[in-house]
């Protein structure tokens, strides 16, 4: 059995019931297959794999806070500290109720990849909570978040570990967790990214991922000789990534004829209202139901009554950004029968491995999450970079830093593509591209 093989069949047996772990691992290791072969014997005594695919930390801990009725609640939480070869960890954390080790696992590993993509200085680490901020009031996610820091903060800090927001965590929940790390620290540092920008935030953060996805969607096409400006684009979520992903492809001249939440999704024939959909999802955390109500162009289909098919509207672009596994071998056969030309993934892993196979065996230009949505964690590193030198910046300054990291993750990935005889396969060009550094930096700290 080669090296490769064997190091998933040990992730496997080691870690059973995790299989979005399993997924994220199997995608990895069989893209650096051709990498690994070509040095085989030196990364297999130093059990190079072995150590990457095992996380330097993981953190399980008790999360008790009391709900608005005088109930005692309790909250499992996770920090997986995976790799920090190149620079702190750094990830998001979720706030989700399907939120278990596996899917933080699969998370923090994608993270390694895309943080040195992004070729910024960060490690790779995620955390979260089976803590559903959905229909509590402000006081009970506060007393939440504020119980959770009480632990995490002996964990994480400026220099070691940089949680910043995902699924279920924005402003509100990282401005109470900033709070309670201030406050039992007395430091004030950059600890959290995705910060308010009255203490701490850095322009256009909040848009960094939405509009890095759209960059490189762009420039993956431009390359390919095919321009953004025209197109028709499916986005599904309606959330941070979703929201500025709508507003960017249609400042660069597309048009976004749908959207998603965890009930149904939004066909507007007209192109969806960023302003009405901020107002509805932002501002009033309320369904889409409330879109569709204002917005006679639109139609609203209830994924429960109607099953998740919005992938059945004909688009050239499509851009999974609500999570993960969202987008399977049906929803791939329905984009192709109607003529796709690319999707690029907002979210991590919306596409599912039989998808992702499919959309490439079929000529769609396929950008993978690690690459696609590393706008968001590039301008977090760009945030701590402020938050070091004690400056911050112009939201123009911080939007063009944006758009050059994201051309540049187009083109190593795509360089990397062709350099392994790939080319085209933006998949294994992002592993392989993330990969080289990260090992590049393990093997020269010895073993660790
Ligand atoms: P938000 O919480 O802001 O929005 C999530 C959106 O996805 C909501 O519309 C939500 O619907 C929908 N959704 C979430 N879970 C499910 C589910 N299980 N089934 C169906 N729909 C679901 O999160 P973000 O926009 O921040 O994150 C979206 C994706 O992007 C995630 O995969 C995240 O890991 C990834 N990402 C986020 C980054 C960031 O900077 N925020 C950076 C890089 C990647 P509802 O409103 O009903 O809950
Ligand atoms: O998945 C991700 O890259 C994020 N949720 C953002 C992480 C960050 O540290 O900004």
């Amino acid at each position: 059995m080669s090296y490769v093989d064997e190091v998933f069949q040990m992730v496997v047996e080691k870690n059973p019931a995790q299989p979005e772990f399993h997924q994220a691992v199997k995608e990895v290791l069989d893209s650096l297959r051709v990498v690994i072969e070509a040095n085989e014997e030196a990364y297999k005594r130093d059990a190079l794999l072995e150590r990457l695919v095992t996380p330097e930390r993981q953190l399980l801990f008790r999360v008790p806070w009391v709900d608005d009725n005088g109930q005692v609640q309790v909250n499992n939480a996770y920090r997986v500290q995976f790799n920090s070869a190149i620079g702190p960890y750094k990830g998001g954390i979720r706030l989700h109720p399907s939120v278990n080790l596996g899917i933080i696992k699969f998370l923090g590993f994608e993270q390694i990849f895309k943080n040195s993509l992004t070729g910024l200085p960060i490690g790779g680490g995620k955390g979260g909570s089976d803590f559903d901020p959905k229909g509590k009031s402000d006081r009970e996610v506060m007393a939440f978040c504020q119980s959770f820091m009480t632990e995490l903060t002996k964990y994480i800090g400026a220099d070691t570990d940089v949680p910043a927001g995902d699924i279920g965590t924005g402003a509100r929940e990282i401005g109470y967790m900033y709070g309670q790390y201030k406050r039992l620290t007395g430091l004030y540092e950059g600890v959290l990214t995705g910060k308010g920008l009255s203490y701490g935030g850095s322009l256009a953060r909040k848009e960094a991922t939405g509009y890095g996805l759209l960059y490189l969607t762009a420039e993956m096409l431009k390359t390919n000789g095919i321009e953004l400006a025209g197109k028709t684009v499916a986005i599904s979520g309606s959330g941070n990534v979703a929201i500025y992903a709508c507003q960017k492809a249609q400042q660069l001249g597309a048009k976004v004829v749908t959207v998603s939440d965890s009930t149904g999704w939004i066909y507007d024939a007209e192109g969806i209202d960023v302003d009405l959909l901020r107002e509805v999802k932002e501002v009033k955390r309320a369904r889409l139901t409330e879109y569709a109500a204002a917005r006679p162009s639109a139609e609203y289909h209830d994924k429960k009554a109607e099953g998740n098919n919005q992938w059945v509207v004909k688009v050239d672009v499509a851009l999974p950004c609500a999570t993960q596994n969202e987008l399977n071998l049906e929803d791939a056969k329905n984009l192709v029968a109607n003529g796709v030309i690319a999707v690029a993934e907002g979210a991590n892993m919306p596409t599912t491995a039989e998808a992702t196979e499919y959309l490439q065996a079929n000529g769609v230009l396929f950008a993978p999450g690690k690459a696609a949505n590393a706008g968001g964690v590039a301008t977090s590193a760009l945030e701590m970079s402020q938050n070091s030198e004690r400056l911050s910046w112009t939201f123009e300054e911080v939007d063009s830093k944006l758009q050059t990291i994201m051309v540049n993750i187009f083109h190593n990935l795509d360089d990397a593509a062709k350099k392994y005889g790939m080319e085209g396969n933006y998949v294994a060009g992002a592993n392989i591209a993330g990969f080289l550094k990260v090992a590049e930096a393990m093997t020269a700290q010895g073993i660790v």
